[in-house]
């Protein structure tokens, strides 16, 4: 099964809407003559819900190969939830993905397991993909083995889902989150081929093989390659070094 690499950028709480369009903008600048150094790879964002109109606008008129999607997503289908933003309106911008269960949504929003699976349900009931990250604390690390957490939290997350069913797995242990300090490749890996096995007991094997696996925490231009070279791992969910053009746009040319 070839897999296509994912290398996807979340912004988490930065650039208003004039900021996302500079950026769109300079990221297709920088990335136009350099195509043929990233064939095969799908670029993806993931700014604030308020840039998505202005990312949609941009990427349509210029025709760019730049995914979008929202940083969250409800859990309900529409009505008296002050603040919430539902996967029909993301759907309705061409967004293509929706993460769910985002440690920062996990820990500091106290996200269950419940909502999470909630959440990745609504995103597929709308023909969004989910992309679901998973990953285990510090303190997960002193009490059980690296895989045990996420691949309970995989389980969980999947609890609706079935053979066939289009979603995306992110590995993001919390203690590599922002920290500069990433996991190695072999940690990732290991973790990686756990979550394989989880998705293919949750679906079946061949979605398992289909399914894009992909590593986040403190991912940059000078470590994404061994997380690539690994077999589990199909693409890279990155933070912080998303949000310098340069920056993303050597992530997104690894291979160069
Ligand atoms: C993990 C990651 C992106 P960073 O949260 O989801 O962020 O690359 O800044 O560690």
């Amino acid at each position: 099964t070839v897999r296509t690499p994912l290398i996807a950028g979340n912004w988490k709480m930065n650039f208003d809407h004039l900021q996302a369009i500079a950026f769109v903008q300079k990221l297709a600048w920088t990335l136009k003559d350099a195509a043929h150094d990233y064939d095969d790879v799908e670029v993806a964002i993931f700014p604030p819900f308020t840039d998505l109109r202005s990312v949609q606008t941009l990427v349509q008129a210029d025709k760019l190969e730049l995914k979008y999607g929202g940083q969250d997503v409800s859990t309900h289908v529409s009505g008296a939830y002050t603040g919430e933003i539902s996967a029909q309106f993301l759907k309705k911008l061409d967004c293509d993905y929706a993460i769910v269960g985002h440690s920062e949504r996990r820990y500091r929003h106290v996200e269950s397991d419940e909502t999470v699976a909630a959440k990745a349900k609504a995103a597929r009931d709308a023909e969004l993909v989910p992309l679901i990250c998973v990953g285990e604390t510090a303190k997960d690390l002193e009490r059980h083995e690296p895989s045990a957490v996420p691949a309970n939290q995989l389980r969980g997350a999947l609890i609706d889902f079935k053979a066939g069913d289009d979603f995306v797995v992110a590995y993001e242990p919390v203690w590599a989150i922002g920290a500069g300090a990433a996991a190695t490749p072999e940690q990732a890996q290991n973790v990686a081929s756990v979550l394989r096995r989880v998705v293919a007991q949750a679906t079946d094997e061949a979605t398992a093989q289909k399914t894009r696996i992909l590593y986040g925490g403190s991912v940059k231009a000078d470590n994404i390659v061994g997380f690539m070279k690994s077999p589990d791992i199909d693409g890279v969910l990155v933070g912080g070094a998303s949000l310098d053009v340069e920056g993303f746009a050597s992530i997104v040319r690894y291979k160069k």
